[in-house]
């Protein structure tokens, strides 16, 4: 099948779908192997292990795909959220973009799903199977080797014409598809925006990120409670981290004047009276009911003790002595009674 050929084929999908852009691939070793070996070598992954025990699958596929020889990959934006949850029950607690909405690890893959079927009418002997940030694919290198975007130095996939606020996920498939497509070269120039911006320092440097610190790891992936000296930069970030994207002037240019770059939320009265009320709920609920609440959304991730985490956080970072009565519940708590202490403290030395 001809590159054309299968461009043609997919693209009256594109948008009945969602899909913002796509390219394919070959199944090759990626470009950034070796870095990314390093980059675990170093220990800047943190507790992930999952990406140590995907790495021989990331690097040869077919180890765990025998059939699979190219991959179609695709992008899907998530500003604004395409799957919102008409009952999320935050109102100004600040959660990143892609989480302000259903999980997309369902949605997307569904989407995908529906190509891989009608694919699969097409060539029946061949093999189709989507995929999208939890299997053990290198997603970037996939999506910059594959025309999507190129790796800014913030480490995010960037297009020229639609920004960074975007999904990747991909179908891997038997077919022998050759690459028609130039990867994009690298528009970062001489800005540094990004690592300028980012709170903790977690951008070391172009490219490399320290993902120990960074807020979305922090506030998402981590079951740990962070270190004091990383507790006040993480500010009234709830759920995720969007500041080295908003500040990106390739997403400024796309999304012209929609995303505010503030480095904390700017709240009235009634604002913050809002703010407490998401705040005192994550802290009062049972776990049962915030997993019932949250169940389909990314937040469900952080189970009840991330969420009382990043609340407790976020009350400290904001000074609300308001919820010093919740605050203070917790300080018997086996893993939180210490950051619970220290929030205390913060509301008291107001
Ligand atoms: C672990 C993980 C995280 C970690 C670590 C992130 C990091 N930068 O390493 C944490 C929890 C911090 C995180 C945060 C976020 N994540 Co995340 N994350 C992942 C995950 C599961 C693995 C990434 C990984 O392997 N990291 C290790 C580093 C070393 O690899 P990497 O980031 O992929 O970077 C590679 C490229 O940069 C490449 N590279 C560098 N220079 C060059 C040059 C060339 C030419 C090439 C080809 C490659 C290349 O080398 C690296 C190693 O191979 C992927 C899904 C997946 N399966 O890939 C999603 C993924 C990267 N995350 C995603 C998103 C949306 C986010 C957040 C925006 C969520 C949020 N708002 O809080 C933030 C963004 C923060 C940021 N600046 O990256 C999207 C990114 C989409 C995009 N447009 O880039 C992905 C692809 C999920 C998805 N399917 O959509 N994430
Ligand atoms: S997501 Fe936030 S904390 Fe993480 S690197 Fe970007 S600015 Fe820094
Ligand atoms: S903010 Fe600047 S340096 Fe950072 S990713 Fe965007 S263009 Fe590149």
């Amino acid at each position: 099948m001809t590159p054309q050929e299968m461009t043609s084929l997919i693209e009256g999908t594109l948008q009945e779908l969602g899909f913002s852009h796509f390219g394919f691939t070959s199944l090759s070793k990626p470009l950034s192997f070796d870095y990314y070996l390093e980059w675990l070598k170093e220990g800047l992954h943190g507790d992930m292990k999952y990406l140590e025990d995907h790495a021989p699958i990331k690097e040869i596929p077919t180890t765990k795909w025998p059939r699979a020889r190219s991959a179609l990959v695709f992008a899907i934006p998530y500003y604004p959220h395409p799957e919102k949850k008409t009952d999320f029950p935050l109102r100004q607690a600040r959660v990143s973009l892609y989480a302000q909405g259903m999980d997309y690890h369902f949605w997307f893959k569904a989407r995908m799903a529906e190509l891989c079927k009608k694919l699969q009418e097409v060539f029946p002997d061949e093999e189709f199977l989507p995929f999208t940030d939890s299997s053990p694919v290198l997603e970037r290198d996939l999506a910059q080797r594959a025309g999507l975007g190129w790796v800014g130095k913030n480490t995010c996939l960037i297009h020229p014409k639609k920004g960074s606020l975007f999904f990747i996920g991909e179908i891997y498939t038997s077919l022998a598809l050759k690459t028609a497509i130039e990867p994009l070269p690298d528009f970062c120039g001489k800005c540094r925006r990004c690592i300028d911006i980012c709170p903790t320092q977690a951008l070391l440097e172009p490219r490399k990120m320290d993902a120990r610190k960074c807020i979305s790891y922090l506030t998402i992936e981590s079951r740990q409670v962070p270190a004091p000296e990383l507790r006040e930069k993480i500010g009234d970030w709830f759920f995720g981290c969007d500041l080295c994207q908003t500040v990106c002037p390739w997403n400024q240019k796309v999304f012209k004047g929609e995303l505010q770059i503030e480095t904390s939320l700017n709240l009235d009265a009634s604002q913050t009276e809002a703010l407490i009320e998401d705040l005192r709920y994550i802290l009062t609920s049972s776990g049962k009911k915030l997993t019932k609440d949250f169940l389909g959304t990314p937040l469900a991730r952080a189970g009840s003790f991330g969420l009382k985490r990043n609340a407790l956080i976020v009350a400290a970072n904001r000074k609300l002595a308001q919820l010093k009565p919740e605050v203070s519940e917790l300080l018997a708590h086996e893993k939180l009674g210490e950051l619970a202490a220290w929030t205390l403290s913060c509301l008291t030395s107001n």
